[in-house]
């Protein structure tokens, strides 16, 4: 026994010992399916990444919600877009989607492009990593890419001062939160007393058999169940609640005379264009090889526009893959997410012409990530080909295609 005991307790002290420190929150954990269909974010950044508390962070990007959105999926209709953080370490003060200031939900579409700026501001002391997600309704909260912020004590407690429509200025970090408490803690006693009365002198839970066996509406007077007492304590205990319900509204009425109901603001962002339209595409197969975490992509373009196109970027869920130097990869996005892409053949496509490309990006976010469905009944990923002509016009399009991995290709490709 006492060998046994020895044992457990070595592995647990072996196995907390190598547990590292937690360097995300989970956001590995959604299936492929649910990345790299549903959603892809682009230009996201989050500056500055060194604050103080007190001091504010922006978050700005773009998402966009795919076409492919899968059938198995509610159909998207509300959305919120919002900072996804560990926890009340940073306070949301401003929110811009497509321009306009955005307090609640918006309704969205699929291929809708979002655009959002979000001014936070820094609670509390820490190394938090920040991520902009979408929440959408029926389907939950879609991530997009993170970057670390580290968060300095500023010697002084965090404040946010809000001002009312009447002109009063309140702190919202403290505001009314001494009465709250209190106020909750005399309804958590009522309702303690009144659990106590009932499980510790009186037997109804523990002889559980006896009083199963009596009606509804049966006092039991015979064996002392519920004596003529035992109403009296329950009549005052709830008539201690009513008092204080009544109680609480005078007091509302009394202290806050000006009131408005909470407010609900849900509108559609204006729409923003992908571009416009005259890129075709038509998906020709991709393969991943988890030995070299290497990602092809193949497909035909046609470029039905009137000037030449080059492709800059294939942008997939939360990570970007550019075509490009160091400052272009640096301006995609967080580092993490961010990867080089090859394009074969490169160069710019004529207007009317047609051309076979392959896409080829080495790189371990996509394990990492889990962005790569490699044993699912669907094996498909999506994503936005990211186009510009000489003048900088943007064209953006979704290839959605089949993905083989290469460990089962000899058997199922023709
Ligand atoms: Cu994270």
């Amino acid at each position: 026994m006492r060998m046994r005991l020895a044992m457990v307790l070595s592995i647990a002290i072996l196995i907390s010992s190598y547990a590292t420190r937690a360097l995300a929150h989970g956001e590995a954990a959604d299936e492929p399916f649910l990345k790299d269909l549903t959603v892809a974010y682009y230009d996201v950044h989050v500056t500055p990444t060194q604050v103080k508390v007190g001091d504010p962070v922006t978050i700005t990007g773009s998402v966009k919600i795919l076409e492919t959105w899968p059938y198995t999926l509610d159909p998207p209709q509300t959305a919120y877009i919002t900072p996804v953080v560990p926890g009340p370490c940073f306070a949301l003060t401003e929110r811009l989607i497509n321009g306009e200031s955005s307090p609640g939900s918006i309704f969205v579409d699929k291929g809708g492009i979002y655009q959002f700026k979000m001014v936070m501001l820094a609670r509390n002391p820490g190394h938090w990593h920040v991520h902009p997600g979408i929440a959408i309704q029926g389907t939950g909260t879609l991530l997009g890419p993170g970057e670390w912020v580290t968060v300095d004590p500023s010697g002084q407690p965090f404040k946010l001062d809000v001002t009312l429509l009447n002109g009063k200025t309140v702190d919202l970090e403290h505001f009314g939160g001494a009465f709250v408490w209190w106020w909750s803690l005399a309804g958590f006693i009522i309702g303690l007393i009144w659990m106590l009365y009932w499980t510790v002198p009186k037997r109804t839970v523990t002889r559980l058999a006896v009083t199963m066996q009596l009606p509804v509406n049966d006092d039991a007077p015979d064996i002392g169940l519920i004596t003529p007492r035992d109403h009296m304590w329950m009549d005052l205990l709830a008539g201690i609640t009513v008092l204080m319900l009544i109680v609480g509204w005078v007091y509302m009425a009394a202290k806050y005379p000006v009131r408005l109901p909470q407010q609900t603001v849900r509108f559609a962002p204006d729409p923003i264009s992908p571009g416009d339209g005259l890129i075709a595409v038509h998906p020709k197969g991709s393969t991943f090889d988890e030995k070299t975490d290497t990602l092809v992509i193949n497909f035909q373009v046609k470029n039905n526009g009137a000037s030449p196109v080059s492709l800059k970027q294939y942008i997939m869920a939360m990570t970007t893959f550019v075509d490009g130097d160091k400052q272009e990869m640096a301006a995609a996005g967080p580092s993490e997410y961010v990867g080089q892409l090859a394009v074969d053949p490169d160069g710019p496509i004529a207007p009317g012409a047609s051309r076979d490309i392959t896409l080829k990006m080495t790189n371990e976010v996509f394990l990492q990530e889990r962005l790569i469905p490699l044993h699912d009944p669907q094996q498909l990923i999506a994503g936005l080909l990211r186009f510009q002509d000489a003048q900088g016009k943007e064209n953006l399009v979704t290839l959605k295609s089949v993905l083989v991995p290469t460990e089962f290709q000899p058997q199922y490709l023709p």
